[in-house]
């Protein structure tokens, strides 16, 4: 496991991506009662394709779907690796229905597909690739059978996987990402556990929990805008930062890996 640690980050190559509808006002949330401003979450939804195609992606784009309110967070419904995509349980009653469709979209691209079923729940955002091995947040939203079905589903591709808990964020890329390098970009809420210690580690700055979801495309590390103490820490450790202003959807606790899918 710790081999994989120094690894380069994944050369993806294409991401997908829901566009916000209307609905985006019934998101689910748990840190805000302010509500996203639809068309302003249109406006910034635009600028983050339009970021990851300039960092080299292409972008598949979903239409809207006023049914399920949160369904632009299409990082939760999906965990994609190299051998296999597997299509999660979430663990929000609101948000299990958006599987469906995900799963047909994925199958254009993916030969091999997998599912993690009930009891089990899994949402995406609590799955932190590291190389082969990936990093599975036990939360409110991802319970251990459905944390112990994705390790089952991983070690059948050669791939392996481990559980951290999760306290005080929604999802465990809420409070920290893998940005390659050997370096994970940390929130000062988070309780680094004992397994992170061989990686070097950025703490966001002071008052910027909101900065620690952030997500490496080719040589360029996005982080949202406004986080200024921590662009500099990541400028200071040699990477090159692009800012995506999202708050419209940071509003219902949405973060930057969350609005894509990448592989
Ligand atoms: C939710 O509560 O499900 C959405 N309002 C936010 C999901 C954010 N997803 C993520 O961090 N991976």
């Amino acid at each position: 496991m710790s081999s994989d640690a120094g690894l380069q980050y994944p050369g993806f190559s294409k991401a997908v991506v829901r566009r916000p509808g209307r609905s985006i006002v019934f998101g689910l949330s748990e840190s805000s009662d302010k509500l996203p401003v639809y068309e302003k979450a249109l406006e910034q939804h635009d600028h983050y394709v339009k970021t990851l195609q300039e960092c080299g992606l292409n972008s598949i784009i979903l239409e809207a779907s006023e049914e399920f309110p949160d369904s632009t967070f299409v990082e939760d419904v999906a965990v994609l690796t190299p051998e296999c995509a597997i299509i999660t349980a979430p663990g929000a009653k609101s948000r299990a229905g958006e599987i469906l469709e995900i799963r047909a979209i994925l199958e254009d691209f993916f030969s091999c597909i997998e599912q993690i079923t009930s009891p089990g729940t899994l949402e995406g955002g609590d799955v932190m690739q590291v190389g082969t091995h990936y990093y599975i947040g036990l939360s409110s939203r991802t319970n251990r059978e459905g944390a112990r079905q994705l390790i089952t589903i991983l070690e059948k591709y050669g791939m392996t996987g481990s559980i951290i808990s999760v306290s005080n964020f929604l999802h465990l890329k809420t409070g920290v990402t893998w940005v390659g390098n050997n370096t994970l970009v940390v929130a000062r809420k988070f309780t680094i556990p004992a397994d992170f210690k061989k990686f070097n580690i950025i703490q966001v700055g002071e008052g910027e929990g909101g900065a620690a979801n952030c997500i490496r495309v080719g040589d360029k590390v996005i982080i949202p805008a406004g986080f200024p103490k921590t662009k500099k820490r990541l400028c200071h450790a040699g990477f090159a930062v692009v800012e995506v202003d999202i708050s419209e959807f940071a509003k219902i606790d949405g973060g930057l890996t969350c609005l894509s899918l990448r592989f």
